[in-house]
């Protein structure tokens, strides 16, 4: 399939299981996270579009992966989220093999953006998911989200807080989509995986 990425960010497929997973030769970047946690609200903001991922306020309900063009040469990667209490056995199994099949293919050349709220910061589901990053060496940043919903002082000691748990060489980007901070910082790095 050919894949052209120009213009303005836009939609290009979803991808229900790995074995259909498109090929291409642009940098990829995938957003990870718990079901409500900004993905699709972040992904918006930093392609300046207000409904180009599909944000809901009952998580958890699609189990696809949805890519998006982000010119001049990156490929973005909607996740379907995790940790939603009520999902049937089947869509979390179908969901880690989703998941599995998508890292193993994409190992080498995927940054992952792993979002976390900045309220909850990391829980177990998002251990699992960084010690599964490790296992296929993939690199990733972490994202905090909805900082809008914190005080100053809290906004400081979140950055101190992955620090402590994960060293001061992790990456980290602060962000709020109500109150856009971060957002352009992240849209750098983006650029610059
Ligand atoms: N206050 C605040 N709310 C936010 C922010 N970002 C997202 N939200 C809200 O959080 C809810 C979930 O956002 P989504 O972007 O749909 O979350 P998601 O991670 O894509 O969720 P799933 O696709 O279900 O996994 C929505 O009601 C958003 O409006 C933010 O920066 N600040
Ligand atoms: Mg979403």
């Amino acid at each position: 399939m050919d894949i052209v990425v120009k213009g303005q960010p836009q939609f290009l497929f979803s991808v229900a299981d790995a074995c259909s997973l498109p090929d291409h030769d642009y940098n990829e970047v995938a957003f990870f996270g718990a079901s409500n946690v900004g993905k699709s609200s972040i992904i918006n903001a930093v392609c300046n579009q207000k409904n180009l991922a599909k944000t809901s306020k009952t998580p958890g309900r699609t189990q696809l992966l949805n890519f998006f063009t982000f010119p001049p040469g990156s490929i973005i990667v909607d996740v379907p989220g995790y940790g939603f209490a009520d999902i049937p056995d089947e869509a979390r199994r179908h969901w880690q093999r989703l998941l599995v099949g998508y890292l193993e293919s994409r190992s080498a050349r995927l940054h992952a953006y792993l979002l976390l709220d900045s309220r909850r910061f990391i829980r177990p589901n998002d251990m699992d998911l960084i010690r599964i990053f490790q296992q296929y060496e993939i690199s990733f940043t972490f994202v905090m989200t909805k900082v809008d919903k914190l005080n100053k002082t809290e906004q400081k000691e979140l950055k101190e807080k992955i620090a402590e748990q994960f060293g001061n060489s992790c990456d980290v980007v602060i962000t709020s989509v109500k109150d856009r901070i971060g957002i352009d910082e992240l849209k750098q790095s983006i650029y610059r995986p």
